[in-house]
């Protein structure tokens, strides 16, 4: 069995951070294995949330008083640390938004209904989140736009060998997974991007599982549109980010109309405010954008390449341990090419029934179809149950997950 090498991570003083790890669920220690559909948060950004409502809680770029000013100072700090955090060119081509469905939306609905046209194709892949494709479904049906699709091979990566066909002088976007949520692949974005590049196509990343986990360098990818949600990634829910290419948001009408997005208002029409503010209109979710900044701080300060490394290790730890359960069933590629997300299926057993009894051991994790029906057709599965882990996973808690999982077998058989 693989002996897992010396921990790149303190994880004992890693998880001292979280203090919702310490407790027990029905009996067991909590093993929290969902960290994809979201994350746990350190007592940093919890703490930063408490201190934001105590001292300075007020409303941002409007007040001349000064917890206005200290309110508003603190957010555009937040911007400056998730520009440097993606290596974006500038804190304007970060725009604030709910999460990466919206952060999706926006493009789909300011660059798509400005940009596309009957005859236009938007190439995306067949492993897809929901997110990343019902709002071209959207589009598509409001322009006269086409979807194209990368297919998933039989290793549950992307089979790229026809992508030059799939892309032709019509493709205007190309709008694809950075990792998968069922399947843990990690696709390569930055030679899709060359490609897509190559026919003139502009290229939006759906960052949603590569932005927590690893590096993501957006002027290295070559991309030109990054969302991301920062409760996925030890940061609040209500937040989240859509990165853009400065020319490309300047040129894009605004999403949604109202305060703070406008530079003069006449009763028939406006004018748009500068980047970022054209497209966060109304309040923004002030507090959750400063509890992401701290979050950011912390990832940063372990060191996202040590968090990907770490993670890796847990996984290829969790799949031999896994396949060797019998009538168990992993999907998804090999380990050097996929992060920290395993779905499986044991043989009989519906996922949600093998998910309820993990909970009575004290084992989280997500069972359904994950928002990504077309991918369960492929798969031949309706549903998966799926264990995925963050910085703070121990081997301990893969352990009682394949403890667990023979119990399970042994209710069912
Ligand atoms: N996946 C999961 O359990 P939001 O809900 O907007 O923060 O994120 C949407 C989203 C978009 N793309 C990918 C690849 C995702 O994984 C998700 C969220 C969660 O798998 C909730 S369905």
């Amino acid at each position: 069995m693989t002996q897992i090498a010396t921990p790149q991570l303190d994880l004992a003083r890693i998880r001292a951070d979280f203090p919702i790890l310490h407790q027990q669920v029905n009996g067991h220690p909590l093993a929290y294995l969902d960290s994809t559909a979201s994350s746990q948060k350190p007592a940093l950004v919890i703490d930063a949330l408490t201190d934001y409502y105590r001292r300075y809680n007020a409303n941002v770029h409007r007040g001349v008083y000064q917890l206005s000013e200290q309110a508003t100072e603190a957010m555009e700090q937040a911007r400056h640390k998730i520009a440097r955090f993606i290596n974006a060119r500038s804190p304007r081509e970060i725009i604030f938004t709910r999460n990466t469905t919206e952060s999706i939306n926006l493009v789909a609905n300011a660059w798509g209904r400005a940009n596309l046209k009957p005859g236009d194709r938007i190439l995306l892949s067949e492993m897809e989140h929901h997110s990343n494709l019902v709002p071209w479904q959207i589009i598509a049906q409001a322009t006269g736009a086409e979807l194209d699709f990368i297919p998933v091979d039989g290793d549950g990566r992307l089979a790229l060998d026809d992508l030059n066909t799939l892309l032709t002088e019509q493709t205007r976007l190309v709008a694809v997974t950075h990792m998968s949520n069922v399947l843990g692949t990690i696709n390569p974005i930055a030679a899709i991007a060359q490609a897509a590049k190559a026919v003139g196509a502009l290229v939006l990343v759906d960052g949603a599982q590569s932005v927590p986990h690893f590096t993501v360098d957006v002027q290295a990818l070559g991309i030109d549109f990054l969302a991301f949600s920062g409760h996925k990634m030890c940061g609040p829910t209500g937040i989240g980010v859509l990165w853009g290419r400065k020319s490309i948001l300047q040129a894009m009408p605004p999403f949604l109309g109202g305060g703070s997005m406008i530079s003069r208002v006449e009763l028939r029409q406006s004018t748009w405010h500068e980047l970022p503010h054209k497209f966060e209109a109304g309040t923004p979710a002030i507090g959750e954008a400063i509890g992401l900044g701290y979050a950011v701080d912390y990832l940063s300060q372990i060191g996202m390449d040590a968090i990907h490394q770490a993670e890796q290790q847990l996984t290829a730890y969790a799949l031999e341990r896994l396949d060797a359960i019998d009538g168990l069933q992993t999907y998804g590629p090999a380990v050097a090419e996929r992060g920290g997300v395993i779905s499986f299926n044991l043989d009989g057993v519906h996922a949600h029934d093998v998910a309820a009894v993990l909970d009575q051991h004290g084992v989280a994790v997500r069972a359904g179809h994950h928002c990504c029906q077309p991918l369960m057709n492929i798969l031949g599965a309706p549903a998966t149950t799926r264990a995925s882990f963050y910085l703070y996973t121990t081997p301990e808690e893969v352990d009682q997950l394949v403890v667990a999982l023979e119990k399970c077998k042994a209710i069912f058989s």
